[in-house]
């Protein structure tokens, strides 16, 4: 018997491309009843080249994807899985249910609900089960949600082993920006029991992901990239890696610690066959240990922090305790305080934010979910998510994308009971309170005792020790003048049996003078015997101070940068939480309420027009360079384009229309494959006050649907906007489109990607580079 992590096993290869040599003109899983000898012999051969996993071919058979097909999940998964047992029936190799994306983006990104997500990957797991599928593969994922959504259906709907591979891009990221090492940490801590990579590019460029992913896990890794860099040649999609040296390629790379090897889009029973008769090369080779072994990580959709390493802040504002402001917010649905809090606390140092939303009056599990989601829409930062109350728990978890640190568990039976199985299920680390029925324990033994019960009754769960981060609790100096001691005893001897703790540390001054003093030499001590995190306000000078100056006297401020940047010119608390922002900045930090309230504001002095061109435009440039540097990522993009949008609409209803009769008839759409419209909308706003009567399409419409309310509505003349390289193609089509059946209709074209010139070639009448010159240009038509 293989003994997964240990033994080198081997995946099967490709399946979609050597269907498509086969003539393939449907969805590949159709071919499960339709062309089942076709499936059964690439099965049979990739049994017979030494593959130990097949994938059963039932990637895509998702009721999104089979929508129009006529057929059913259930069916066809129920056929490939019994094909793929038939085909291999002499080599037994184990049968992976094997699921794709959905094919669509989860919302807030896309427009598909989590728990829709979570309900069609279900279906599916249930399907593969009652057909006997032995193993789940989620594969080619991009999107750390739908990771996510994916592995709960599997949870919540088997007991089938569950491994996981994605497919980042060059640059090491997921669509939604998640680097490699961010994906891993989800997915391990989701308990997948082995995670890779898969499809993307050839095994050389995925050398440097692999190498992040390998120092990233502590599980088995899979190694499945395709048969080559794909390239397109007579419009068919190649894959240039013969047989020989993909297996060469793979074979050396596997060195970085992969154990589970295969193929994906362009590999064959060849290139398998070859990689397995290496088998000798393989024999006796062990995955190499991860460097980064048994590290405490917490993550958000798109980064990691890891605990243990320097103190971290936790951001301790987004808790409504003795903050009437928050609580005014909390209890008026104003998301957009707690997200001006989350991103001032951001700005000001936090590494992690703590969330709670607990307020008498309040249904904290709606709230708590909503608050999570509030603040991961405007940053990346991982979140602490604090709660006594279990279902509001469960909620917020649930929706949480990425790794949570639970605050709290602690050492009473009950307490034990409801939070360690959510912890588990959620992949969430906890934080641990060093206290029981019996009250909080006065000596450092006592707490210590607490501490590694919880730690082993996590273990029965199924929780790592280094999951468990440790609060041995503040309590406050004036009552016993030992209480400090205590607590940096039991600081120092978790750290020194490698356990990482945390501090709420403005406890200590309660009643004393000068308190935030004590706080900050309290702090110092307690980094000095190892203490991971404070969850304090970084808002706070004194406690910033003694951050920036434990952490250069620690040696971990390379130059003492971090100290200079701080202290060389003084610098103050940042502005308050509740900071006035500009149009410009709150379109960037992607702040709703605040953009329209900037918008109302300027337009007490400016011109409407002057506030799009010189406020809104720059401001989204500006939240487009970031994007695509990579400093911010789609979630973040996409409040920012809802800022702007409701800035907009501000400025819209200000607009008055000329009065007067209706000057002509424009269809305005964004082409097909385009969801951008904010630019298209003020165009049509701007036309429909110079009294054009304007028939708007949407966006991401087809040529057809363009033709077809040209004919129906008669108009003679076209707007088209397209704002991607990607989409110019499906402008130029409908141009095609629109000239062979509507020659006389007049076509103005627009939007950043596009020139006058590539207009002139692509047969458009006109190109205009802002909404006035659309305005200018239907005026010379009628
Ligand atoms: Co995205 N996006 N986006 N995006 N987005 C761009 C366009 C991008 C340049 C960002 C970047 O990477 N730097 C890049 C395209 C790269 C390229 O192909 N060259 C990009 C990408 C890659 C993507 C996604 C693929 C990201 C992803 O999923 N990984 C995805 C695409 C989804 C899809 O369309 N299939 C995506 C998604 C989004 C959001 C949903 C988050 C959001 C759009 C929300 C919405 O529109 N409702 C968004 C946004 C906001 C942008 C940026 C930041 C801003 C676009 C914008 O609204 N500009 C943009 C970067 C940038 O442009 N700086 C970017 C302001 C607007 C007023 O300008 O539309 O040019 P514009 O309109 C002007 C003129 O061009 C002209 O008048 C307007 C007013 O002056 N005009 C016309 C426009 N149409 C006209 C028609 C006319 C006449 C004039 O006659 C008919």
């Amino acid at each position: 018997m293989k003994k997964l992590g240990e033994d080198i096993l081997f995946f099967d290869g490709g399946m979609g491309t050597l269907l498509q040599a086969q003539g393939l003109d449907t969805l590949p899983e159709i071919w499960n009843v339709t062309n089942e000898e076709a499936i059964f012999a690439i099965h049979k051969a990739y049994a017979d080249a030494g593959c130990n996993i097949i994938k059963a071919n039932t990637f895509g058979a998702n009721r999104l994807k089979l929508a129009d097909s006529g057929y059913s999940p259930e069916e066809l998964i129920s056929a490939g899985i019994s094909i793929a047992k038939r085909a291999t029936a002499q080599s037994s190799p184990l049968i992976a249910l094997d699921i794709g994306p959905t094919g669509k983006l989860l919302a807030p990104v896309g427009d598909l609900p989590f728990e829709d997500a979570i309900e069609i990957f279900a279906q599916m797991v249930r399907a593969g089960v009652a057909a006997g599928a032995e193993l789940i593969l989620i594969e080619t994922m991009s999107d750390t949600y739908e990771i996510k959504a994916a592995m709960l259906a599997a949870k919540e709907n088997s007991d089938l082993p569950i491994m996981v591979t994605f497919s980042p891009d060059e640059n090491g990221r997921l669509l939604t920006g998640a680097d490699v090492q961010t994906a891993a940490t989800l997915i391990e801590s989701l308990g997948a029991c082995a995670v890779g990579l898969n499809c993307g590019f050839g095994p050389r460029q995925m050398e440097p992901h692999l190498r992040n992913i390998c120092a990233a896990t502590t599980l088995p890794v899979i190694f499945n990239p395709n048969g080559g860099m794909p390239k397109i040649v007579d419009g068919v999609t190649v894959f240039d890696l013969s047989p020989a040296d993909f297996a060469a390629h793979v074979a050396e790379l596997s060195a970085l610690g992969a154990t589970i090897l295969g193929g994906c889009c362009g590999t064959t029973p060849a290139h398998l066959a070859e990689l397995t008769r290496g088998k000798t090369f393989f024999d006796g080779k062990k995955s190499s240990p991860a460097p980064h072994f048994n590290k405490t990580k917490i993550s958000s959709y798109a980064k990691t922090v890891t605990l243990g390493e320097e103190l971290i802040i936790i951001g301790e504002r987004i808790n409504p305790t003795g903050k009437p402001k928050l609580k005014a917010a909390l209890r008026e649905n104003n998301f957009d305080f707690i997200r001006s809090e989350a991103l001032a606390q951001v700005s000001q140092g936090a590494q992690l934010l703590d969330v709670n939303a607990g307020l008498p009056g309040i249904d904290e599990a709606a709230m708590l979910p909503a608050a999570v989601c509030a603040v991961q829409s405007v940053t990346d930062t991982p979140l602490v998510i604090d709660t006594s109350d279990i279902v509001a728990a469960e909620a917020a978890l649930r929706v949480y994308n990425g790794k949570p640190l639970l605050n709290s568990v602690n050492g009473k039976e009950e307490s034990l009971r409801t939070v360690l199985p959510l912890a588990k299920k959620y992949g969430a680390a906890v934080i641990a309170l060093a206290l029981d029925d019996s009250g909080i324990p006065e000596d450092a033994f006592g707490r210590m005792k607490i501490a590694h019960k919880i730690i082993d009754a996590a273990a029965e769960y199924g929780i790592p020790r280094h999951d468990i981060v440790v609060d041995a609790l503040t309590m406050t100096l004036s009552t016993n003048v030992a209480n400090a001691h205590v607590t940096l005893i039991a600081v120092e001897e978790l750290h020194k049996s490698g356990i990482c703790t945390v501090l709420g540390v403005s406890n200590i001054s309660f009643g004393l003078p000068a308190r935030e003093q004590l706080n900050a030499g309290f702090l110092a001590l307690a980094v000095s015997r190892g203490l991971s995190a404070a969850i304090a306000n970084p808002a706070n000078e004194t406690i910033m101070s003694a951050f920036y100056v434990q952490k250069a006297l620690a040696g971990r401020d390379p130059d003492c940068a971090a100290y200079v940047a701080r202290f060389s010119h003084q610098k103050t608390a940042a502005a308050p939480a509740a900071q006035t922002r500009t149009l410009y900045e709150a379109v960037i930090a992607g702040m709703e309420n605040e953009a329209k309230n900037a918008a109302h504001s300027l337009l007490e002095k400016e011109e409407a027009l002057a506030i799009i061109n010189t406020h809104l435009i720059p401001a989204l440039n500006t939240a487009g360079e970031t994007f695509a540097t990579g400093e911010t990522f789609l979630p973040q993009l996409l409040k920012s384009a809802a800022s702007a949008t409701a800035a907009f609409d501000v400025i819209r209803a200000s607009m008055a229309g000329e009065s007067g009769a209706t000057r002509g008839k424009i269809v305005l759409a964004t082409v097909h494959g385009d969801i951008h419209d904010i630019g298209k909308n003020i165009v049509k706003t701007l036309l429909e006050n110079y009294n054009f009567d304007v028939i708007d399409l949407g966006k991401n419409v087809p040529p057809e649907e363009v033709l077809a309310a040209v004919q129906t509505s008669g108009a003679t003349l076209v707007g088209l906007s397209a704002l991607m390289t990607t989409t110019v193609a499906a402008m130029e089509r409908t141009i095609t489109l629109l000239r062979e059946h509507v020659p006389d209709c007049k076509i103005m074209v627009g939007g950043a990607v596009l020139t006058a010139e590539y207009a002139k070639k692509m047969g458009a009448d006109h190109y205009s580079p802002d909404a006035m010159g659309a305005v200018r240009y239907a005026e010379q038509v009628f």
